[in-house]
């Protein structure tokens, strides 16, 4: 705790001070003290951090800058303006809408204006990774559009691309979605996006998990092979604000869209993610690169590492990765269940999940882990550092040795690994106080 409010919580009421207290818990341990390989989570920049806190949290800016239903806006239209141009600069050239307030809302935009209730369209099979807002349990089922999975491919963990076209040519569906959540491959968007563009329909590429990835140019930008609309959270590999984009380079469909985010999705859009998300833009634009290239080798790595400590680890004939997430089977270490567990116990956060070959009612306690390296890389780590990490793994799960034990290694090899990298040198957080900039 530091010295602010250890000379100030007493003066807290006490049902004041618990939840004071457990917020400071939750923010030492998760911060300062776990390996974090949650593949969907990330951590701002301590500029981007300050900025998020702002007043603009506090206010009201519907409809689009410079026309809105509220006065008091000006900085906010200015900042909404610079952060579209930013990210859309970084995207090679596309319209980009910063107003969705969550990846899962861009997508219920998308859907929305590409296909009506009573329609078809085909997504990524659940196997290679679709959201569960591609599907008829989320999203799509909301808007009561039928939802077909495309054919998977096992040997390739992917889209069955011949099986696919023709089955979109058959269906003649109103959009196709690619992308999601467990990949580690990239989809055929251009083959998907031929076959769609064929008969009338569209291509919406669900870059959530990849955008980080896209912008420092270490996974092929959808936009450039055929995606109509990009969605996208900007909180996993592209380390911003919790929230979404969406990005077209269809100037008419574009606006269509945004007509659909507000006012059918969104009312207010969470002001203060905007110049938090255009900050990060900017540091994406000059560390990006760099960023993106150390995520994927570190996912290699770690996924090396584990092999070789005796983790089945899927994608082994491809090479394990591509992204920045690692995908093993834990069956014989007891499941996903228990092993998320057990790691959480050793201060290591993962989570469980459907492996391609386990069936749905699984998801309780599913054959696999997916653990995502985007995080600690950004707080510094490099393969030495995976090679490490696959082995505090193998000694909670193989070796079977106490948890409680390891999560001590854990706490103090996260000392050297406290500061954000590839972000603008200026921090105003010093001895734990944050500087507001008011
Ligand atoms: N459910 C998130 C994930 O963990 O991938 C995405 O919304």
């Amino acid at each position: 705790m530091n010295k602010f409010w250890e000379s100030n919580l007493e003066k807290l009421p006490q049902d004041v001070r618990e939840i004071v207290i457990k917020t400071i818990k939750h923010n030492r341990w998760r911060r300062y003290e776990t390996i974090n390989l949650i593949a969907s989570e990330n951590v701002m920049s301590p500029l981007a951090e300050a900025a998020y806190l702002s007043d603009m949290m506090h206010r009201y800016a519907e409809g689009k800058p410079f026309k809105r239903y509220y006065q008091g806006t000006i900085y906010v239209d200015e900042i909404e303006t610079k952060t579209s141009e930013f990210m859309g600069e970084l995207l090679g050239g596309a319209y980009v809408d910063p107003r969705p307030v969550s990846g899962t809302t861009a997508n219920a935009a998308a859907f929305r204006v590409l296909a009506e209730c009573g329609s078809k369209a085909v997504i990524a099979p659940v196997q290679a990774g679709a959201h569960v807002s591609h599907t008829k349990f989320g999203t799509l089922g909301a808007l009561c559009i039928e939802h077909i999975e495309l054919p998977y491919d096992e040997e390739n963990l992917n889209v069955d691309i011949d099986k696919a076209v023709k089955l979109i040519e058959s269906i003649k569906p109103k959009f196709a979605v690619l992308g999601g959540s467990v990949y580690l491959f990239p989809h055929p968007v251009r083959e998907i996006a031929d076959a769609i563009h064929s008969v009338g329909g569209r291509l919406v590429y669900d870059a959530a998990h990849v955008l980080g990835l896209i912008i420092g140019k270490r996974w092929r930008n959808p936009l450039d092979y055929g995606a109509d609309v990009v969605t996208s959270s900007t909180h996993k590999t592209f380390p911003g604000p919790q929230g979404g984009i969406i990005a077209s380079r269809d100037r008419d469909l574009f606006k269509k869209i945004g007509r659909a985010i507000f006012p059918l999705f969104v009312s207010n859009h969470h002001l203060h993610r905007l110049p938090a998300l255009a900050i990060t833009a900017l540091e994406m634009k000059h560390y990006g690169e760099l960023y993106a290239d150390q995520i994927v080798r570190n996912a290699k790595t770690l996924a090396e590492a584990l092999a070789a400590e005796g983790f089945k680890v899927l994608g082994e004939n491809l090479g394990y990765t591509k992204s920045h997430q690692v995908v093993i089977d834990v069956r014989s270490e007891g499941g996903g269940a228990k092993s998320a567990i057990l790691l959480e116990k050793a201060n290591i956060i993962v989570n469980k999940n459907l492996l391609p070959y386990d069936p749905p009612d699984a998801i309780k306690d599913p054959s696999g882990l997916r653990l995502g390296v985007q995080e600690m890389t950004r707080f510094g780590m490099k393969e030495e550092d995976m090679k490490i990490i696959a082995k505090f793994i193998a000694r909670v799960l193989k070796k079977r040795e106490d948890p409680t034990k390891i999560a001590q290694e854990v706490k103090s090899y996260r000392r050297d690994y406290i500061e954000v990298k590839y972000c603008f040198e200026l921090n105003p957080i010093d001895d734990g106080k944050l500087y507001l900039l008011f």
